[in-house]
């Protein structure tokens, strides 16, 4: 490997020789949007869309300053200070083609931790238009099974007591929220981009309960002057590796201490609702539909949930990625029966889209041999992911009467999981779960109690009550610990 050339500002030139790179001026005076959790995901998704518009000499004063609220995002605020806060984003093509391109739209970067008020002095200050989000299903903070904000966290209660030391996206919202109402200035947009269900109404429902607990006349203000988007948000983004790192290196003989790599693939619908402007997104190709909702489900039931389907059962059985999951016939053709014959069904149609075209590419996608998408990234947090994703494609079938024992299979593999935290060859699994202990505690009762992973109501609601799916569930649950092979499993039931 020859010289490497370290990725900042002032190296754009050498490295545009190489790879394509920001040709904007890019000043954080420009920065109007406020991004709340800046993972692979934030980095391959909207801000390579508010790049592309600004490569168009469009939109000049849509940049973003990301902020960090979590310890572990130090990181990434190190790296980016280093680095001018630009980073390669590496597409990676089923044959083998890689597209690199420098993005430049993120201009500025923020810890809540180390100071809560530059954070609120900035979501508050004039130029802010809208705050965006992306704190994963976990950082909504309801309960899933009554859908209701969860003020026992103790980290609400603190914010709740001392509105002027924010930890949580809540704190940090109303806090600079207030501060606008005070001085008279109109309140940004909150746009979620996160894979929940009505992800706008759901944070607004959220912040109005925070809001109204803290302050009434503010949640009411917020109520009146604050939008909140549906947006469905698309793009299969796996985890940085140590390879990919190395991959630019001696690709492009570019240095970059935390590059993305994603799929081609890219989507992005949004409801066109935002109270105090938005960049002319629809220049680079994100659709502006009066209502997402449909697009929602179809993506949460059919793409997040096969992912969920071929990463549980796939880590029990030994596979490491989404892609050696479905190059796996068996697999393949579960995901198949699992998509046409129960999620399917409940989906309804949705107007515009062919759902058989829809999953054919879905399974595509995921056999992407170049996008190493990891079953650990698949299955961590689980227990926020999968009562969206998966278990309310269970529940609506108890209620037409429709087919569900591919999806409990997966509620199976899942208690396994958390019980042995080992696969079926008896490896050590990496586990990473908000709840990981409860579910442990839970599951592994399951010799004495069939049913004892199922009554953790916050994640799984009634199901506990329904005779048909508890019946099936023992006898799965019974039969898998008895002979524990997956793959012989999923087989009988095909
Ligand atoms: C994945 C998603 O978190 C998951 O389990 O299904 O991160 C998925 O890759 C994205 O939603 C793709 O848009």
């Amino acid at each position: 490997m020859g010289e490497l050339t370290p990725l900042n500002q002032e190296n754009l030139a050498e490295i545009g020789n190489k790879i394509s790179v920001p040709t904007y001026d890019r000043s954080p005076d420009k920065a109007s949007i406020v991004h709340i959790g800046v993972g692979g995901f934030h980095r391959a998704h909207l801000a390579y869309y508010v790049h592309q518009l600004r490569q168009l000499g469009e939109a000049s004063e849509w940049e973003i300053c990301g902020i960090g609220l979590r310890q572990n995002d130090k990181k990434l605020h190190d790296i980016f200070k280093k680095q001018d806060h630009l980073y390669t984003l590496m597409v990676q093509h089923p044959d083998g083609k890689k597209e690199a391109e420098v993005i430049g739209s993120i201009v500025d970067f923020k810890m809540g931790t180390d100071s809560p008020e530059a954070v609120i002095t900035r979501m508050a200050a004039p130029e802010t238009k809208i705050v965006s989000l992306t704190i994963t299903e976990g950082g909504y903070n309801f309960n899933p099974n009554t859908g209701e904000f969860n003020f026992e966290n103790p980290q609400i209660q603190h914010e709740l007591a001392h509105p002027d030391d924010p930890k949580t996206v809540y704190g940090f919202l109303t806090a600079s929220l207030k501060r606008r109402r005070d001085e008279g200035l109109p309140a940004f947009t909150v746009l979620s981009c996160d894979n929940i269900e009505h992800n706008g109404n759901m944070i607004q429902k959220m912040l109005l309960a925070f809001a109204k607990a803290q302050d009434p006349t503010l949640a009411q203000w917020i109520e009146k002057e604050v939008s909140f988007p549906n947006s469905m948000v698309d793009r299969i983004t796996p985890v940085t590796t140590q390879e990919d790192i190395k991959l630019l290196a001696e690709t492009y003989g570019v240095e970059d201490e935390w590059p993305v790599t994603c799929e081609p693939f890219i989507q992005w619908v949004v409801e066109d609702n935002f109270s105090n402007g938005r960049p002319a997104f629809e220049k680079v190709g994100v659709q502006f539909v009066p209502d997402v909702v449909p697009y929602e489900k179809m993506k949460l039931r059919l793409l997040n949930a096969g992912h969920s389907v071929l990463g549980l059962l796939g880590v029990l059985h030994g596979h490491t990625t989404i892609d050696v999951c479905v190059q796996d016939e068996l697999f393949a053709q579960y995901l198949r029966a699992f998509f046409d014959e129960e999620a399917t069904p409940v989906l309804g149609e949705i107007k515009g889209i062919n759902l058989a075209d829809y999953k054919d590419s879905l399974l595509e996608r995921f056999g992407n041999p170049n996008i190493k998408d990891n079953v650990d990234r698949i299955c961590s947090e689980s227990s926020a992911k999968l009562p969206k994703f998966l278990i309310a494609t269970i529940q609506e079938n108890l209620a037409a009467g429709g087919s569900i024992k591919y999806a409990t299979l997966v509620l199976v593999a899942w208690c396994y999981y958390s019980d042995k935290q080992e696969n079926q060859n008896g490896q050590k699994l990496v586990i990473q779960d908000e709840m990981k202990e409860e579910l442990h505690q839970a599951a592994k009762k399951t010799t004495e109690d069939a049913l004892s992973f199922i009554k953790l109501e916050c994640i799984f609601g009634n199901l506990i009550d329904n005779k048909r799916f508890t019946d099936l569930y023992t006898e799965m649950v019974n039969h898998f610990y008895n002979d524990v092979d997956i793959k012989k499993y999923m087989q009988e039931l095909l």
